[in-house]
């Protein structure tokens, strides 16, 4: 038989403005009766249309009524914590009250800095981040995480999520990528938790690739191309076929670009504004980039966790794009970043010839380096965002001034404390690739 689990559950005549507190919800009340020890009443949840079963404290409340209930916290599980979307992600579900678990690698070093500032040790009494050991390559451990987990929100971010390095790692980016979205998807079916949890993929402009059109919208034709393109395309259509095949809640976000100061240090933003600053703290010499040419619709990731968690409150599961609108270049952006410490980059020569010169110190601060061009690239992208913004009522809040303003700040924080380290005889490790 089946049991509805019981909410713990605390009747009120609810004021209009409780309703919207974050942890409880309004229950229209369809039926009450008495048990042997308890009061009861049947209602329907307003937020997620689910019926529930509540005990009460007094028989007083009437069919027809409404009271708002405190909800269980919410669980959401998090593939992909360690890294930029999962850390920023994990934050935002935190301060929303839901408990939050997390996937991580064991890795031979630590590997959890991006959430350090959220970690809450093991023996805390009702602590509310959770970290478990897994990989998206490991079927059996997915399942028991998730039966143990029993998640409301399944947030895929795990990924290889490196384009360039897919192409030297394209069978281990399928398998992460592509199978990982499918075993996850499987492990709800398999545990029969469809009617439970809602699952966020973590789909990307990279399935259009070589664009078909601009700007890129949800009906924009999909033309992949990279490994990581192709694997991201699979996870794309295996969980819009999984919604459509048994009724899962699964949506699936098209997120173009977005940077922050915790992107990957191999990313090109980050690239730039860590090999900048470093450049202006006396740290480097020269940045060495690849196509400077390519265009992107950078957005900043706090804003776009807001995004992913907006998609799985909707009352039905659909697919968006989240993207800025607004496009720019690599060589903008090292422009931009340059103008923030006080650099002014000017261009030279052309092709592998190229070079950033800032006019300031009269020093070749950027040069092309051809083992950073891909096989095949993907020149342009923009998003057009238009449904996010007409059904989630989502807006980028953070301009690409301000990104890279944060960034470079951040960056240049980094590269002073590496610059003191250094003027006092210690040895500064520098990390490249
Ligand atoms: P990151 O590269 O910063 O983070 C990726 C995360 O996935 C890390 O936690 C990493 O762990 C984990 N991971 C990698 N491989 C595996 C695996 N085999 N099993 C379990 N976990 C794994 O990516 P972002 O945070 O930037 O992106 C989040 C997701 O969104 C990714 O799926 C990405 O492809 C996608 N995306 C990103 C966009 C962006 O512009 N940032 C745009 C569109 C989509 P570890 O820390 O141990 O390496
Ligand atoms: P992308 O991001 O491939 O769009 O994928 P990345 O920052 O790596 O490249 C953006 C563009 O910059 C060009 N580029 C360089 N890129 C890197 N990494 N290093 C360089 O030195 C360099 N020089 C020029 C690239 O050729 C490219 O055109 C990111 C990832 O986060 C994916 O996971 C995500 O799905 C997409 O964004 C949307």
């Amino acid at each position: 038989m089946h049991r509805t689990p019981k909410p713990r559950a605390r009747q009120s005549e609810i004021p209009q403005n409780e309703l919207l507190g974050e942890r409880s919800e309004a229950l229209d009340v369809g039926a009450v009766g008495a048990g042997r020890h308890n009061s009861f009443a049947i209602g329907v949840d307003r937020g997620r249309g689910r019926a529930r079963v509540l005990t009460i404290e007094r028989a007083s409340i009437g069919r027809g009524e409404q009271v708002a209930v405190d909800l269980p916290l919410k669980k959401a599980l998090l593939t992909g914590i360690t890294g930029q979307d999962g850390a920023y992600l994990a934050e935002f579900l935190l301060a929303k009250g839901y408990e939050v678990h997390g996937i991580k690698r064991r890795s031979s070093s630590f590997n959890t800095d991006r959430i350090d500032h959220l970690y809450e040790d093991p023996h805390t009494q009702g602590r509310r981040l959770v970290l478990h050991y897994g990989d998206l390559t490991d079927a059996a451990n997915l399942i028991r995480v998730i039966q143990t987990v029993r998640p409301d929100e399944i947030y895929n971010l795990g990924a290889q999520s490196h384009v360039a390095v897919s192409f030297e790692t394209a069978e281990y980016t399928a398998n992460a990528d592509a199978l990982g979205a499918l075993r996850l998807l499987e492990a709800i079916r398999i545990i029969g938790l469809q009617s439970r949890t809602r699952f966020y993929q973590a789909s990307t402009s990279e399935m259009f690739g070589k664009v078909q059109e601009a700007p890129q919208s949800e009906t924009t034709p999909f033309y992949p191309r990279s490994p990581y393109g192709v694997a991201k395309l699979y996870a794309h259509w295996i969980t819009v076929n999984y919604r459509e095949a048994y009724g899962l809640f699964a949506c699936s976000g098209i997120l173009f670009n977005h940077e922050s100061p915790i992107r990957g240090e191999t990313f090109v933003s980050r690239k730039i504004t860590r090999g900048l600053a470093r450049i202006h703290a006396g740290l480097e010499q020269c940045l060495y980039l690849g196509n400077l040419d390519a265009l992107r619709d950078w957005g900043h990731a706090r804003d776009y966790v807001r995004a992913q968690w907006l998609m799985l409150q909707q009352p039905e599961p659909q697919d968006f794009v989240i993207a800025t609108g607004e496009q720019h270049s690599v060589r903008e952006f090292v422009e931009r970043a340059g103008e923030h410490l006080g650099m002014n980059i000017v261009w030279s020569g052309s092709g592998i010839d190229e070079i950033g010169i800032d006019t300031r110190s009269q020093k070749v601060v950027v040069r092309v380096d051809p083992r950073y061009f891909r096989p095949t690239e993907v020149d342009t992208l923009l998003g057009d965002a238009s449904k996010a913004h007409r059904v989630l009522g989502w807006k980028p809040e953070l301009t690409f001034a301000q990104l890279v303003a944060e960034m470079v700040n951040e960056d240049m924080d980094h590269a002073e404390r590496d610059a003191i380290i250094r003027r006092h005889g210690y040895r500064v490790p520098t990390r490249h690739e």
